[in-house]
């Protein structure tokens, strides 16, 4: 049996979190091997004790393990298709960003090649990889993730969604649309304040005080999401959305840009108009379960 806390991994791809994620292995003790398609990008991990394949396929070949980390996933199937990469046998982590289909497709592609594919998104940037602080989302079948869970635990904190191979991609993208949504309402926050002369540092830990609060709700709501019943118990949709006319109407009045409070009233006028006025505002699940009219 592999001592899993120095098992060999192969890393393909060394853009800033390749780089990354083959010095996090190297510094837990991993035989790492690397390659590249622009070789000078290896030399410091090969200076810290890397080694360099002259071929994709052979760094697939050095490792049971290879993570493979590149720009999109045309260019991981190009690299990976070549007539010089044999698959059959391999276990293959795909970390590069894309959407569940191209991470559903790729998996049957590469297991039609023999290979045990994982897909997975890292929700961390380069700096933190190899910090409890790097999440990193695995998804595909969990026989083939437990042999090399130790081996990944160097990256940082390692999470298994479940067997479906696209769900990595789904949560990275339900992610960022947390957080650019958090992260523009709290702009608008700002600009707000800074109308009386607040500056965005004052107002940091307010926001983050609201962050939160909304954060505490969650969990009630998400049990009214997954039960489909949204009694108002603390607040009204109708209510919610006089108040949004209140945002709306002092975003306008400070002269700042009102497009996002004028966004959530429209999906609100679209429940309540649906007959959901009476209910708590989970009930906009129907709203974004569907494309926009
Ligand atoms: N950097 C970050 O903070 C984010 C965090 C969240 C996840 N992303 C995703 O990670 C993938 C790689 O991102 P990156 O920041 O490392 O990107 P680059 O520094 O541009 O490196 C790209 C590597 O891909 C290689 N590459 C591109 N096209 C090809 C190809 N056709 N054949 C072979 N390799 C290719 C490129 O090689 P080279 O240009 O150095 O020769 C780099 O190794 C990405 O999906 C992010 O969304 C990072």
């Amino acid at each position: 049996m592999t001592d899993t806390t120095t098992a060999p991994v192969t890393v393909i791809g060394l853009g800033l979190m390749g780089r990354a994620l083959a010095a996090a292995f190297l510094r837990a003790g991993h035989p790492t091997t690397v390659w590249n398609r622009t070789t000078s990008k290896a030399a410091e991990l090969v200076a810290g004790g890397a080694r360099l394949a002259t071929t994709p396929g052979a760094a697939l070949a050095a490792s049971p393990l290879t993570i493979i980390c590149l720009t999109d996933y045309t260019a991981v199937r190009d690299l990976l298709g070549a007539s010089d990469v044999e698959l059959s046998g391999s276990t293959v982590i795909n970390l590069t960003s894309g959407d569940s289909a191209q991470a559903r497709e790729t998996a049957r592609w590469a297991e039609q090649r023999g290979a045990r594919y994982l897909d997975g998104a890292i929700m961390a940037v380069p700096p933190a990889i190899g910090t409890p602080d790097a999440v990193i989302l695995h998804s595909g079948p969990r026989p083939d993730f437990e042999p090399h869970e130790a081996t990944l635990a160097a990256l940082g904190t390692v999470t298994h969604l479940g067997a479906d191979h696209g769900l990595a991609s789904l949560y990275d993208a339900a992610g960022l649309a947390m957080m650019w949504s958090v992260l523009n309402a709290w702009l608008l926050g700002t600009a707000m304040l800074r109308t009386a002369g607040v500056d965005a540092v004052t107002y940091a830990p307010f926001a983050r005080m609201m962050a939160a609060g909304v954060a505490d709700w969650l969990p009630g709501y998400a049990e009214q999401v997954d039960a489909g019943s949204f009694p108002a118990e603390v607040s009204a949709l109708e209510t919610d959305a006089r108040a949004m006319t209140h945002l709306i109407e002092q975003s306008e009045a400070l002269g700042v840009n009102a497009e996002l409070p004028r966004l959530f009233k429209e999906i609100a006028d679209r429940a309540i108009a649906a007959g959901h006025g009476g209910e708590q505002y989970p009930v906009l699940i129907e709203e974004f379960g569907r494309p926009a009219p």
